[in-house]
């Protein structure tokens, strides 16, 4: 090993040798990262996944994997299907019509397609046949409990944090019912059909035994808080979370303005939790697309430096959804430390917009922020969305070490691992005190 001459005397320790022992040359922080990387089981800190225990809402196999929604907006591209036609399928003809299109008449090259070549590979199966038979045999014989294992241990996830609406019929019932705590599987407070104008919860709330009103009156804001309070007791969320429209404002003098001022953020400092903000979804650009309907719009980030500074004793996650914020949301990020930015969500998740957001994160940010989340809406979309992570983060990281060295700053292999355990669990589990 090439042993540099020490540049200044801070690197020669007090018997006067270099301590060299966990130093790294240059040319050896590549590989030092990418094992770190590999070695290093992260936290997911926002999906759309369930334990076995939710029955039918938790998605998993290949009829679910090509049926995903982002697979489906390319599917309207590539096929003559009308979506109406496409909608009118059984779900095994919908996920054979996208196989076809998508990976059998056209290359799986785009960043969704790739990602189910990469499933298949490592469950080695084929992954260039015309049709979807073998798949479908493997997953068939697949135990859910045992594959869950294998899909998190594949993808190097130990803990996976949900998204729980407790006012979706289906997963309201399974609350209400009384589930088993799974220690892999976090719950979240989701709170979109509260908070979002264009939802209509009341009758649901009023439903659930809560006095509650359109205009958001004083005793509407002491049940919304009553309500919260009973879900968190129900469900021990590890945050509160909704997502918001680029056209996002705060304050605002609306129901949903008063809700989030009245009772969630003081709900949030009650019960000691952040409030994850997901802001700048342009929803249903196309409805005749349903989920894959939706768009991005730049949001205005005043709203959320209104949030951060009025609202000091309040910690927020927060991620949004267009390329033209992220700059913004580090330099707000650099002025409130009860901010913590997260994730390269949706539209983001691709390696050429990741590479942008991580390397400004980490020149304005150092390692206090949370780089990725997977979003996965499938079990083991896990799989490829953490091996992209980990393929696009590990020559970034490796870049930011040998600037730090080539300043006059080595770097030891313990530095490495105590910065990937910061970014990919420990700030998660500091702001969530866990
Ligand atoms: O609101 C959200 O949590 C988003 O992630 C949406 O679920 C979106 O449809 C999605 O799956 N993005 O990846
Ligand atoms: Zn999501």
């Amino acid at each position: 090993m090439v042993i540099r001459a020490a540049t200044s005397s801070r690197e020669i320790n007090s018997s006067g040798k270099i301590d060299t022992a966990e130093k790294l040359t240059a040319e050896q922080i590549p590989r030092a990262v990418e094992d770190t990387l590999a070695a290093t089981q992260f936290i997911d800190i926002h999906t759309h996944l369930y334990p076995p225990s939710f029955g039918k809402i938790g998605l998993w196999g290949i009829d679910e994997l090509l049926t995903y929604h982002y697979l489906e907006a390319e599917f309207f591209r590539h096929s003559d299907v009308k979506p109406e036609q496409y909608w009118s399928l059984p779900k095994r003809d919908q996920a054979d019509a996208i196989w076809r299109a998508l990976f059998v008449e056209n290359t799986p090259i785009s960043e969704a397609s790739r990602g189910i070549i990469a499933v298949l590979q490592a469950f080695e199966l084929p992954t260039d046949r015309p049709d979807l038979s073998e798949a479908r045999e493997f997953f068939a014989e697949q135990s859910l409990e045992g594959h869950i294992k294998r899909v998190l241990q594949l993808a190097g996830v130990t803990t996976v944090v949900m998204t729980n609406d407790p006012l979706d019929p289906d997963e309201m019932q399974v609350w209400m019912n009384g589930v088993q705590n799974d220690a892999q599987y976090q719950p979240v407070l989701r709170l979109d059909r509260i908070l979002r104008e264009e939802s209509d919860p009341w009758p649901q709330l009023v439903g659930q035994g809560y006095n509650v009103d359109r205009r958001a009156s004083p005793v509407c804001v002491k049940e919304i808080r009553r309500f919260l309070s009973d879900w968190h007791r129900r469900m021990r969320p590890v945050y509160m979370a909704v997502s918001l429209s680029d056209t996002f404002q705060f304050p605002e003098d609306t129901a949903q303005g008063r809700l989030l001022r009245e009772a969630v953020l003081p709900s949030c400092r009650e019960f000691d939790l952040p409030l994850s903000l997901m802001i700048g979804v342009r929803r249903q650009v196309n409805p005749r697309i349903r989920l894959a309907g939706d768009a991005v719009g730049r949001a205005d980030l005043r709203s959320l430096e209104r949030l951060c500074r009025d609202f000091p004793e309040n910690r927020f996650l927060v991620s949004v959804l267009s390329r033209e914020n992220q700059h913004e949301l580090c330099v707000y990020a650099r002025k409130f430390s009860n901010l913590m930015p997260f994730g390269c969500w949706w539209f983001l998740n691709n390696p050429s917009i990741v590479e942008e957001i991580t390397r400004e994160r980490i020149e304005m940010l150092g390692t206090s922020f949370i780089p990725q989340h997977s979003d996965a809406r499938i079990l083991e979309q896990l799989i490829y969305k953490w091996r992209n992570t980990r393929r696009t983060l590990a020559p970034i990281l490796a870049e930011s070490y040998r600037l730090a060295c080539e300043d006059g700053r080595s770097i030891a292999r313990q530095e490495i691992d105590r910065d990937v355990q910061r970014l990919f669990r420990s700030n998660f589990e500091k702001w969530t005190r866990h």
